[in-house]
């Protein structure tokens, strides 16, 4: 089990990255993709913050851990979870997002961004650009893992099982899908479109160890993350993350319009108060 402190602080970075996501978008005059932002907070977390051996001051150490934001829509969500980890500034995230001449897009490009591994943002394309880093890491007899996050509604696209067949056959047991399942896509909710289910049966027909967890409970994540069977010829690990999209925030939680949207000054005022009473609760519960 996780240590008590440790998860507290997780759930303060967690809260946190929240408060950012939603003052970047409040000093945005475009739509931010909130939604799916939120719905990802704790699983960048526990990544960035807990689990992932990187360095920000070393991000080409050959033994460290890949990361790969397949769903990239969710770019603004990873570079401010980056940021709480060291790897940019967040001021200038603020001051420059979306600006033509910004490292900071709406998807992410890593020939501008230090530390980011793949520029993704077609979906689909993240997992088997994942896989091709697992297979090589293991031919070249290297320990460290590769760690592929991915929208539910992004694993309709065929690319992805494609991979994650390959990955099943060749048992890349260095590689770790982790999937946002908040059973949203852009413009509906999953029961008003594409049927997923059974969802974990599917990633454990294609050869895959599955997991189920609360994708909010930060702990149970760690948890999970901390016991992954060990690097090598065993299948690879999908960690199935029960999510909410728009988490945290009562006005965005399932409702479709939050996808990407923009934050009004009442909006912004309430979300923050929602996040910071979230928080207050949780930590008066921990302590
Ligand atoms: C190949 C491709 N088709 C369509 C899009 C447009 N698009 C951006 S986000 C999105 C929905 C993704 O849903 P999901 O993967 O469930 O992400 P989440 O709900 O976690 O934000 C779509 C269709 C895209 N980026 N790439």
């Amino acid at each position: 089990m996780a240590d008590p402190q440790e998860v507290r602080r997780l759930e303060e970075l967690t809260a946190e990255l929240r408060r950012n996501l939603l003052r970047l978008s409040y000093g945005y005059s475009g739509p931010i993709h909130l939604g799916g932002d939120m719905s990802m907070a704790e699983i960048l977390i526990a990544l960035y913050h807990h689990t992932m051996n990187v360095d920000p001051t070393d991000f080409r150490a050959p033994d460290r851990d890949r990361f790969i934001l397949s769903k990239g829509h969710g770019a603004v969500g990873m570079y401010t979870a980056m940021a709480l980890r060291g790897y940019f500034d967040f001021e200038e995230i603020v001051a420059t997002y979306g600006r033509l001449d910004s490292a900071y897009g709406m998807h992410p490009c890593k020939i501008q961004l230090p530390g980011v591994e793949s520029s993704t943002g077609s979906l689909g394309h993240g997992l088997p650009i994942a896989v091709g880093l697992a297979f090589a890491a293991r031919q070249r007899h290297r320990s460290h893992r590769v760690f592929c996050l991915m929208g539910d509604g992004e694993t309709c696209e065929g690319s992805i099982w494609e991979a994650a067949n390959t990955a099943g056959s060749y048992r890349l047991g260095n590689l770790v899908g982790i999937i946002d399942r908040n059973r949203q896509t852009q413009s509906s909710l999953e029961e008003d479109a594409m049927n997923l289910e059974p969802y974990p049966d599917r990633w454990a027909a294609f050869g895959w160890h599955v997991v189920e967890v609360d994708g909010h409970d930060v702990g149970a994540l760690c948890d999970v993350l901390d016991s992954l069977p060990p690097v090598g010829r065993g299948r690879p690990t999908a960690v199935v993350a029960h999510t909410i999209k728009g988490k945290g925030v009562s006005f965005m939680e399932r409702q479709v319009g939050w996808h990407a949207n923009s934050l009004g000054e009442e909006q912004y005022h309430a979300a923050l108060a929602e996040v910071n009473a979230r928080l207050a609760a949780r930590v008066g519960v921990a302590s």
